[in-house]
C-alpha cells in the first residue's frame, strides 16, 4: 500500500501520514505516536522509544523505522533526505495548531493541505485487500459468538448497562484487540433512539431489545445489529421487524459492484415508506467498514459513490417510534461483481426469548 501511494506522488513531494488510521493501514502498526514519510525514493518510519521496538518487528513494507529524539530536526532531515520540496499533510486529520506547526517546522519547504492526499487514501482504503477482509471478518466472527452467547443471559430484571458490559467482556475475552464502538444495548422505550446509551433501565416481558456492537482485529472493526424481543410481541411490533427485514433484505439484493450506493438506500427506505413509517427511518442505509468504523462509501440517501468490487459496507435499515419501540437489523457485505458476500452469519428472523 505505500507503493501505490508512492507511485501517486510527484517527483519532489512527500506526504507525511500521522493520524492513527492512515498510519495503521500503511503500516499494519498501531501506536498512539508515529510519523510516516512516504515519497517517490522511499518510505520512513519514525516513533519514541515506547513503541520502536515493535515498530522495528511489525511495521510492514517501509524502507526505515527509526527512533524518534529530536522530531522537528528528523522531520526536515528524512524530508530532505526523501529528496522532498514539498510537503503533503493529511488536511481531513490534521488540527489548525498542528498545520501552523508543520509551516513552522516545515520553513524551507512548501507544505500543502488540500485534501488531495486524503481524497487518494480513502479511495485506496474503500477496496479491501484479502489481508484486511479476513481481519474484519476475524472481528465479526468474534462478534458472532459473543453475541450467542450474550442471548443466554438475556432474561427480565437483566440492565441494558450489564448485557452491554458483558457483550464487551465476551469479545474481548474471545481474542478481540479491542471493541469497535461503545456498544449500544436499548430496550423497550428506550430502543427508540438508534444510537441511545446503555442505561441502568432493566429488561421486561414485551420490550424490543437492540444490540449494536463490534470487535477489531489489527484496527479492523466489525459491526452488526440485531434487535430481539423478550417474552411477548404485539402485532406492531411484529409488523415494525417485518417491515425491517425485508427493507434490509430487499437492499442487501441491491448491493453489487457498479450500482450507486444511494440505490441501495432507495430500496430500503421505499418499503419502509410504503408500510407507512418513512418518518421513522431517519440515517442513511449504511456505510463502509474498515480501519475506522465509518469510512467510504457512504450508502445513504444522496450518495453518489459506485459500489466496487472489494468494498466493505454495512446494511442497516431501521424503524424507531418515539416513546415506544425501535428496531435495527445490520449485516456487513463484502461487494463483488455481480451481487455481494454477507459476512454477517447470526440469523435474522425474530427471536423471542
Ligand atoms: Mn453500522
Amino acid at each position: 500500500m505505500i507503493q501505490k501511494l508512492a507511485k501517486q506522488l510527484n517527483c519532489g513531494e512527500a506526504a507525511l501520514i500521522v493520524s492513527l488510521e492512515n498510519r495503521t493501514y500503511f503500516t499494519g502498526f498501531e501506536s498512539s505516536n508515529g510519523y510516516l514519510f512516504v515519497s517517490q525514493k522511499g518510505s520512513v518510519f519514525i516513533t519514541d522509544s515506547r513503541y520502536i521496538e515493535s515498530a522495528k518487528n511489525q511495521v510492514k513494507s517501509c524502507d526505515d523505522v527509526i527512533l524518534q529524539t529530536q522530531l522537528k530536526t528528523q522531520l526536515v532531515e528524512v524530508a530532505k533526505k526523501l529528496g522532498a520540496n514539498k510537503i503533503l499533510l493529511e488536511a481531513q486529520k490534521t488540527t489548525i495548531a498542528n498545520y501552523d506547526s508543520y509551516k513552522k517546522i516545515f520553513s524551507d519547504f512548501e507544505v500543502s493541505a488540500t485534501g488531495e492526499l486524503d481524497d487518494f487514501i480513502n479511495e485506496l482504503r474503500a477496496i479491501k485487500s484479502q489481508e484486511e477482509k479476513e481481519n474484519i471478518i476475524k472481528a465479526q466472527r468474534i462478534a458472532e459468538k459473543s453475541f450467542d452467547l450474550i442471548l443466554g443471559y438475556i432474561r427480565p430484571g437483566k440492565t441494558e448497562r450489564e448485557i452491554a458490559c458483558r457483550l464487551d467482556y465476551f469479545m474481548l475475552k474471545n481474542g478481540a484487540d479491542a471493541i469497535s464502538f461503545k456498544t449500544i444495548v436499548v430496550s423497550g422505550k428506550n430502543s427508540s433512539k438508534p444510537h441511545g446509551e446503555p442505561s441502568e433501565k432493566r429488561f421486561e416481558i414485551g420490550d424490543f431489545i437492540t444490540m449494536d456492537f463490534g470487535a477489531c482485529i489489527k484496527g479492523y472493526h466489525s459491526d452488526m445489529t440485531r434487535t430481539v424481543a423478550l417474552g411477548d410481541v404485539s402485532s406492531r411490533q411484529a409488523k415494525v421487524y417485518d417491515t425491517v427485514l425485508s427493507a434490509q433484505l430487499s437492499a442487501i439484493d441491491t448491493v453489487c459492484a457498479g450500482v450507486v450506493a444511494s440505490e441501495c438506500d432507495l430500496v430500503a427506505r421505499q418499503i419502509i415508506e410504503h408500510a407507512g413509517y418513512g418518518e421513522n427511518f431517519g440515517h442513511g442505509t449504511g456505510h463502509g467498514v474498515g480501519i475506522e468504523i465509518h469510512e467510504k462509501p457512504t450508502v445513504s440517501k444522496n450518495s453518489t459513490e459506485i459500489l466496487q468490487a472489494g468494498n466493505i459496507i454495512t446494511i442497516e435499515p431501521g424503524i424507531y417510534i418515539e416513546n415506544s419501540f425501535g428496531v435495527r437489523i445490520e449485516d456487513m457485505l463484502f461487494v463483488k461483481h455481480g451481487g455481494s458476500e454477507n459476512l454477517t452469519n447470526a440469523p435474522k428472523a425474530l427471536m423471542v426469548l
